[in-house]
């Protein structure tokens, strides 16, 4: 019996999966196959019973798969179609020099999209690694504007900018910016409401300076402002750099190179190549934060 109480625990998993993933043909497949797996369990009754049960429940049902037609199959329209940075004004390039190249850098640039000015046309941010970041406007649907040069100081050039957010960190209505930069400060552009922006990452303990990738907002402790979440990588590779770095021994033992210990450290007497860590900052409900990823 412990085998059957066992077959019908996966039946329900397998049900669960189906349910929320594919839809009803192929949660009426899964049931069917559930069907078959409680008759193949069934085999390991004893004798009378099992035949009394095959008997009852007739051949198992035959398995069919039918695939899901996607929306634009049933409507004969494409989902997506691509529109010329001509007509909608965004024509902005990430630039990467060549002189530039190093596989850190390889991971790109980001975009995000808000309707910063809140007249219920979204706009959009780019960041370009070597050339300037662009804030969009959104003027009619489908039209964008380049605002950068009125905006603020949003350009980015001294630093390679790697991605970008959305949030409105100090609950005034405004959607403020959040820019992720390589080889220099992380940038916080507060709203000014008029359709400009003042960086105040400093004031606010969120200018970290290393190699951020990307910041995510999220209200985690349920107090009704948004806090920081930063994915952080390494600003570059030793191995890239100085592929014959060598360990030092100190006492018989292995140890790293003390100008290197914040990107190397031993494993099992193998040298790893660490990543610098990611920060868990706590906003205090005006969008000044708190680094508080040791303590959580
Ligand atoms: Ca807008
Ligand atoms: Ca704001
Ligand atoms: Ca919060
Ligand atoms: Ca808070």
């Amino acid at each position: 019996m412990p085998q059957k109480k066992h077959a019908r625990k996966v039946s329900l998993q397998m049900g669960q999966i189906v349910k929320t993933k594919t839809g009803d043909i192929r949660q009426k497949t899964i049931r069917s196959y559930c069907f078959v797996v409680s008759l193949i369990v069934c085999r390991g009754c004893t004798g009378s019973e099992a035949k009394k049960k095959k008997v009852e429940s007739g051949p198992p049902p035959e398995i069919s798969f039918q695939p899901l037609k996607s929306p634009s199959e049933q409507t004969g329209e494409p989902m997506f179609t691509q529109l010329d940075g001509r007509q909608t004004g965004l024509k902005m390039i990430n630039e990467l020099k060549p002189e530039n190249m190093r596989k850190y850098l390889l991971n790109g640039a980001g975009i995000c999209t808000g309707d910063y000015d809140n007249d219920g046309l979204v706009d959009v941010f780019a960041v370009s690694q070597d050339g300037k970041n662009r804030l969009y406007r959104q003027t009619e649907p489908w039209k964008f504007f380049d605002v950068t040069g009125s905006a603020g100081d949003l350009s980015g050039e001294l630093y390679w900018g790697t991605g970008a957010s959305f949030a409105d960190v100090n609950n005034d209505g405004f959607l403020d910016l959040y820019v992720c930069n390589i080889n220099g400060p992380n940038q916080l552009f507060i709203n000014q409401q008029n359709g400009s922006f003042e960086e105040d990452a400093a004031q606010r303990n969120v200018d970290y300076s290393g190699a951020s990738n990307m910041a995510s907002f999220a209200n985690y402790d349920q107090d009704g402002d948004l806090d920081l979440y930063l994915l952080n990588n390494r600003v570059f590779s030793i191995a890239e750099e100085s592929p014959n770095l060598k360990m030092r021994l100190v006492n018989g033992r292995k140890v790293v190179h003390p100008d290197y210990r914040d990107q190397y450290f031993l494993l099992e007497d193998r040298l790893q190549e660490a990543s610098q860590r990611d920060i868990l900052f706590q906003n205090d409900g005006g969008g000044n934060f708190r680094d508080i990823t040791c303590e959580s």
